[in-house]
């Protein structure tokens, strides 16, 4: 931890002094022998070191985490106070405070930007909130990664008090120096190094993984920390959940709509599928994924062309199918595998076929 160029590694180097104490039993830590002490109740500070000590991944990498961490604590917040909104103003207008109140997603979306430019992780970002891309500080022009987020996805939920989530994808950088060019956001989604998502439901989540499985931690709303959760997620080889908008059924192919009748109605000695759409990707995700099941946005069928999906490449579907893999499941856009598609812009949108492995192999069969 030693090599800190712009003194990013701090907090880092702090935690790597300092043990913290174990969450449950209030003893401190072991020493982790290689690095590799998981336990639960385990701070994302103290595992994010362990993971450095174990060369899973370098300080850049955790700095970038923590940049990601620190605004989805202070969206988790907000997104608790989202009801006060009614009470305090609406997005455009002044509160009772005479100060500007912002839609949430557009707060999000700032505070998501001002960490990342604070420390200079990222030599780039690209944000669902933002057409362009966005340039990194000064200090972020020689970082290794550059990073996609969509603040907050799910955001028409947000005035029903329905989980939503913040969703991102981390590369490293193909040019060598400077602000990150175009073709460094033009990838595919193999290449991530590391991606993630925080769901603001019932308790704030942050769930994982830089291709070393897939780990989860949930926010203490008390001291505002991520303790450990469940470590290398495996989602179940095959679910009994189906989600996905039906009401879009006459647009899909007719492979997709065989599938959905299939798993709708049984048949085959099997029962039929339990059918659970949130309408925010992060919460069906996240369901499907400890649950089982297969999430579906198809595309729309149109006169000429591949279906055409809703659902953004770079940062819905990329990171959402690193995690899945990583998990034992698949992704799919129905006719290949989704990390294996080339981004054409940063706002590409995919159909995106995503859970468990055998029920997305049963889907891809209805194309045979
Ligand atoms: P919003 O962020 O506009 O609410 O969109 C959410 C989303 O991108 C994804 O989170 C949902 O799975 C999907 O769209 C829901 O789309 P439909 O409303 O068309 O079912």
């Amino acid at each position: 931890m030693a090599d800190d160029r712009n003194g990013r590694y701090a907090l880092a180097l702090t935690i790597a002094t300092v043990r913290p104490l174990d969450y449950r039993s209030g003893r401190a830590h072991r020493a982790p022998r290689g690095g590799t002490m998981r336990e639960k109740g385990q701070s994302l500070q103290s595992h994010l070191v362990d993971e450095v000590t174990a060369k899973r991944i370098d300080e850049g990498l955790v700095t970038l985490l923590m940049d990601l961490v620190r605004p989805a604590n202070e969206i988790s917040v907000e997104v608790n106070r989202a009801g006060l909104v009614e009470i305090l103003g609406f997005a455009g207008q002044q509160n009772v405070h005479g100060e500007d109140v912002k839609k949430l997603d557009v707060f999000a979306d700032g505070l998501l930007v001002a960490s990342l430019r604070e420390t200079g992780a990222a030599c780039g970002m690209a944000s669902e909130e933002q057409e362009d891309i966005i340039a990194p500080s000064k200090r972020g022009e020689g970082a290794k990664y550059l990073v996609f987020f969509d603040p907050l996805d799910g955001s028409s939920n947000i005035d029903v008090n329905v989980s939503i989530g913040t969703i991102f994808a981390i590369y490293r950088r193909k040019s060598p120096a400077g602000p990150a060019s175009k073709d460094d956001f033009l990838r595919k989604g193999v290449e991530q190094v590391a991606a993630g998502y925080f769901l603001y439901g019932t308790s704030t989540m942050l769930v994982y993984t830089t291709g070393h499985g897939v780990h989860a931690f949930t926010l203490d709303p008390q001291m505002r920390e991520f303790r450990a959760s469940q470590f290398d997620i495996v989602t179940p080889a095959r679910g009994a959940i189906y989600s996905c908008n039906e009401g879009n059924s006459s647009k899909w192919d007719a492979a997709t709509r065989g599938y959905v009748e299939s798993v709708r109605t049984g048949g085959k000695g099997r029962k039929p599928y339990t059918s659970r759409y949130v309408g925010s990707f992060v919460a069906d995700f996240h369901r499907n994924l400890l649950k089982g099941g297969i999430f579906l946005y198809p595309g729309e069928v149109q006169a000429s062309g591949p279906p055409k999906g809703k659902l953004r490449l770079m940062y819905e579907a990329n990171p959402m199918a690193m995690i899945v893999e990583q998990a034992g499941g698949l992704a799919t856009d129905g006719r290949g595998r989704i990390l294996d598609i080339q981004c054409l812009d940063v706002h590409h949108r995919t159909p995106l076929v995503i859970g468990s492995k055998e029920d997305v192999e049963e889907y891809l069969s209805f194309y045979k």
